[in-house]
């Protein structure tokens, strides 16, 4: 397995209650490197081009009135197979469901606030990047 970046965003409630050093230090220890750091305020345009493939979704609206809501916290980090260890530190998108030990395990209860994205794959975590970080 090879080195590889990553795009992990903490989201509006995460950063409201205060979890922005949590869950940078989750990723810390698991051994990941955190290479770059943005904080900003999403706005429809953004949250329509981060979010392309849930735009048609029935969530959408709940998701992007949630995610333009406040800051968030966006970051690159690498590091062996990055991608899915990531995934596997934020646990399952649904927090009811997430393992106890996971970010969202650990700290969330319900699905649209899940405190934490991270890039399912080297394509969107490419595209992810690039969004963000140019
Ligand atoms: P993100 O993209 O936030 O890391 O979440 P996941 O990759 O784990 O999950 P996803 O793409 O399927 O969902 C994106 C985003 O939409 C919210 N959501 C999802 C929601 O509000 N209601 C829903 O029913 C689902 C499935 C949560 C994450």
């Amino acid at each position: 397995m090879a080195t590889e970046r990553t795009f992990i965003m903490v989201k509006p409630d995460g950063v409201a209650r205060g979890l922005v050093g949590e869950v940078i230090s989750r990723f810390e220890r698991k051994g990941l490197t955190l290479e770059n750091v943005r904080m900003l305020e999403i706005d429809e345009e953004l949250a329509r081009r981060h979010y392309e493939e849930h735009v048609e979704k029935p969530f959408f609206p709940e998701l992007l009135e949630f995610i333009t809501s406040g800051p968030v916290v966006a970051m690159a980090w690498s590091g062996e197979s990055a991608i899915s260890v990531c995934r596997g530190v934020m646990g399952a998108t649904d927090p009811k469901q997430a393992t106890p030990g996971t970010i969202r395990g650990d700290l969330g209860l319900m699905v649209t606030h899940n405190i934490v994205h991270g890039s399912d794959g080297p394509e969107s975590a490419a595209r992810e990047l690039g969004i963000f970080f140019g």
